[in-house]
């Protein structure tokens, strides 16, 4: 497998707790490298937009109000195989049902409010990058 990389958030539940640091502290350990980084705050608008996939579940509205309700990080992380250990590290979705030592059984405080997001292939992490990235911003 080759180096990839990958888009990832530390959400409003997290940033507002200061678990910034410790989130990255996992992704590093992981081996993957945080190549890009910026702390921004989203409108609802533009969460939309991030989220558009998701925009017929009944979650949807939530989901927006919550990624504008506070600031968040947004991430370029660069590794071998980076997509899919980001997701190993970030654990299920519901952190009731992630394993011991994920960032989401550790921290995320409901499904909702999970703490982080990370791409799910290389398609999607492509489109993600480059809506909150320009490569110049990018330095590996
Ligand atoms: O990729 P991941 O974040 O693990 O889950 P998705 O199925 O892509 O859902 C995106 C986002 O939506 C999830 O992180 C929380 C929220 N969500 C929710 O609030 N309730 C659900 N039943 C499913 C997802
Ligand atoms: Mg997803």
């Amino acid at each position: 497998m080759a180096i990839q990389r990958t888009f990832s958030i530390i959400k409003p539940d997290a940033t507002k707790r200061n678990l910034t640091g410790a989130i990255n502290a996992k992704l590093e350990a992981a081996g993957l490298r945080i190549i890009a980084q910026k702390r921004i705050h989203l409108t609802k608008a533009q969460a939309g937009v991030f989220y558009a996939v998701h925009a017929e579940r009944p979650f949807y509205d939530e989901l927006c109000e919550f990624m504008a309700s506070e600031p968040i990080v947004v991430q370029v992380l660069e590794g071998e195989n980076a997509i899919a250990k980001n997701r190993e590290v970030m654990g299920a979705t519901n952190p009731a049902e992630a394993d011991e030592g994920t960032i989401r059984k550790e921290f995320a405080l409901s499904i909702g409010e999970n703490s982080v997001h990370g791409s799910d292939g290389e398609d999607t992490a492509a489109t993600e990058i480059a809506y909150f990235f320009s490569g110049l911003e990018l330095v590996g």
